[in-house]
């Protein structure tokens, strides 16, 4: 702050003669008398300037140092980590004690093997007595004549096929057994004129009797096997033997 004051120097006058008069600055070398007036009363002091630049910071005080604090509050838990390197295969174990099972297992196979034998034993006996074995299959037959529908329902609960033969030989096998009237697994349902097997794919043989398949009459759809071992098309709800397919 800054007060204007009377500065008894700057107001002073030299006196040299009342129609001369020289500030004093100039005149102390000079005059040799100085009588200087009366000073003014002081102003009122001024309104406050404005603040001064930032000082520069000051040196760290030298103080002693506060006591450390208590420990603060445990932060929350991290994400969980990558898993860690497989550890070493441990020692192998001591051995059970499997001779109860050892045992078990032994009856087992032993009980295998003989229902086994007498699986084959009855096979034989079967195709023997019951059926015409040809090549690799077994024709049998319940002896009963029913439609077309209910024959293919049979032999399918048996997990088995209606009869058809595929060569000379198989044609022969269903003739002796059947002693005529039997179906065989082949139609022309699906498009007329066009026989195929009841399990898919066009005939690879056919035995048919002169002037068959005629689709005579209403229409003949089913196949049946003739006691002279030819085939004529027939109606399907016409009742002939059945005969289903297993293979051997
Ligand atoms: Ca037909
Ligand atoms: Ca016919």
């Amino acid at each position: 702050m800054f007060r204007f004051v009377s500065l008894p120097v700057l107001l002073c006058v030299v006196t040299v003669s009342r129609s001369e008069t020289k500030t004093c600055e100039g005149a102390e070398k000079t005059c040799s008398v100085i009588a200087c007036g009366v000073p003014v009363t002081n102003g009122t002091p001024g309104r406050d300037g404005r603040d001064g630049p930032k000082g520069e910071k000051g040196e760290p005080g030298q103080g002693l140092r506060g006591l450390q604090g208590p420990p603060g509050k445990m932060g929350p838990p991290g994400n969980i980590g990558t898993p860690g390197l497989q550890g070493v295969k441990g020692q192998k174990g001591d051995r059970g004690d499997s001779s109860v099972a050892e045992t078990k297992l032994a009856s087992l196979e032993r009980e295998i093997r003989s229902l086994k034998s007498e699986l084959d034993h009855t096979k034989k006996l079967q195709a023997f007595s019951l059926g015409k074995k040809s090549g690799k299959k077994l024709y049998v037959t319940n002896g009963e004549k029913m439609p077309f529908s209910k024959v293919k329902a049979l032999c399918a609960e048996l997990r088995a096929t209606v009869a058809t033969p595929k060569n000379a030989e198989e044609n022969k096998a269903i003739q002796d057994m059947s002693n005529g009237d039997a179906f065989l697994g082949i139609t022309d349902e699906v498009t007329e004129g066009q026989f195929v097997y009841v399990t898919g794919g066009r005939l690879t043989y056919s035995n048919w009797k002169k002037d068959e398949p005629n689709d005579f009459g209403s229409g003949e759809d089913c196949v049946r096997l003739q006691k002279d071992g030819l085939w004529n098309d027939m109606p399907c709800s016409s009742p002939s033997l059945a005969v289903c397919e297993f293979p051997a």
